[in-house]
């Protein structure tokens, strides 16, 4: 899926560095380190056992995905600062909170979907109760690696609570329990374009949104660079899920690891549903030209964040 048409030269993206590498590929190397970092990571903090549940947390935390919440938090830490532990920490909480979410999401009393990065949903591979049980444990589990982090780093103690109050909030019921409420209440009935906007900045923006500012705050962003980071994600958050609306029409079940036609099927109020095809291709080249022009004051250190941007929306799966 490729809707970008021309790079828009802003005086820090064109299409290669000064070494002349193409930041396509550059982009997608350095999407593929975090990802083998933040799966380590994972299956560091959540060794293998033989206890059942810990089996089933990591059925669905390593099954996979392409740790989008992580590279955001990451590439948001390096364009003001630098990458540390407790960075590290906000990075892999996110991943088990977006997972808990995608659990949840598949059961058969919301999505009711027996296919997710490719593999049986966790409720189908066990059975229901252990994937409502693993999400739980996954839920709580990222807010202690929250704390434990605030232990360990005690100087960093400030500003990991007040990461902590972000991503509860963005997880919860200001964020993304809002939103899938207001999604589920919502199917067979036609939202306008402000309220379809509403659904997906709580379900999907607001992790979005928590992802970019831990790593804006806790790599060591000043007040206003944490102001254009939160810029950046709005606009980000949004093309992410246009661009997820744009691939359950267009995108091939094979690549997506999930069905498609999915939406359609259970009446769900999408872009391509309310605005067609070409509006929604629209919306989401101007929200990447939005957020890449939010970074606008920042430097090189930035460019993954506006690869990352752009990637969003070219996204196969
Ligand atoms: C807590 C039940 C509950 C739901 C929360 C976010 C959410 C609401 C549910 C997730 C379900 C979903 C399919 C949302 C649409 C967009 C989205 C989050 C897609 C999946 O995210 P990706 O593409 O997935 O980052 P990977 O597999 O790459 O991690």
């Amino acid at each position: 899926m490729n809707y970008i048409n021309k790079e828009k030269k802003n005086g820090f993206s064109p299409n290669c560095n000064s070494s002349g590498r193409n930041r396509g590929e550059e982009i997608t190397s350095y999407m593929q380190e975090k990802k083998e970092e933040v799966e380590k990571r994972l299956d560091k903090i959540l060794p293998d056992s033989d206890r059942l549940l810990v089996h089933a947390m990591r059925y669905s935390l390593l099954s996979g995905g392409k740790r989008l919440r992580p590279v955001l938090c990451l590439a948001s830490a390096e364009s003001v600062g630098s990458v540390t532990e407790p960075v590290w920490a906000s990075a892999i909480a996110l991943e088990m909170i977006h997972t808990y979410s995608l659990i949840h999401d598949d059961l058969p009393c919301m999505d009711n979907d027996s296919l997710r990065r490719g593999k049986p949903t966790l409720h189908m591979a066990f059975d229901e109760a252990t994937a409502v049980l693993a999400g739980d444990a996954l839920l709580t589990m990222a807010f202690g690696v929250l704390a434990d982090a605030g232990n360990t780093c005690p100087e960093s103690g400030g500003h990991i609570l007040q990461v902590i109050s972000r991503i509860a909030h963005a997880s919860g019921h200001p964020g993304m329990i809002e939103g899938q409420m207001r999604d589920m209440k919502a199917e067979g009935i036609q939202l306008g374009l402000f309220e379809l906007q509403k659904v997906h900045e709580h379900k999907t923006g607001a992790l979005i949104r928590a992802a970019v500012f831990s790593g804006g705050l806790l790599g060591g962003g000043n007040p206003f660079e944490i102001h254009a980071l939160e810029e950046y994600a709005k606009a980000v958050g949004l093309a992410f899920q246009v661009a997820d609306d744009l691939l359950n029409v267009e995108g091939d079940p094979k690549i997506l690891g999930k069905a498609v036609g999915t939406d359609v099927a259970k009446k769900k109020n999408t872009y391509p549903g309310l605005v067609g095809l070409e509006k929604t291709k629209e919306t989401a080249r101007e929200l990447v030209e939005e957020s890449i022009s939010a970074l606008s004051g920042f430097g090189q250190k930035a460019w993954p964040l506006r690869r990352l941007a752009r990637y969003i929306i070219e996204r196969d799966f």
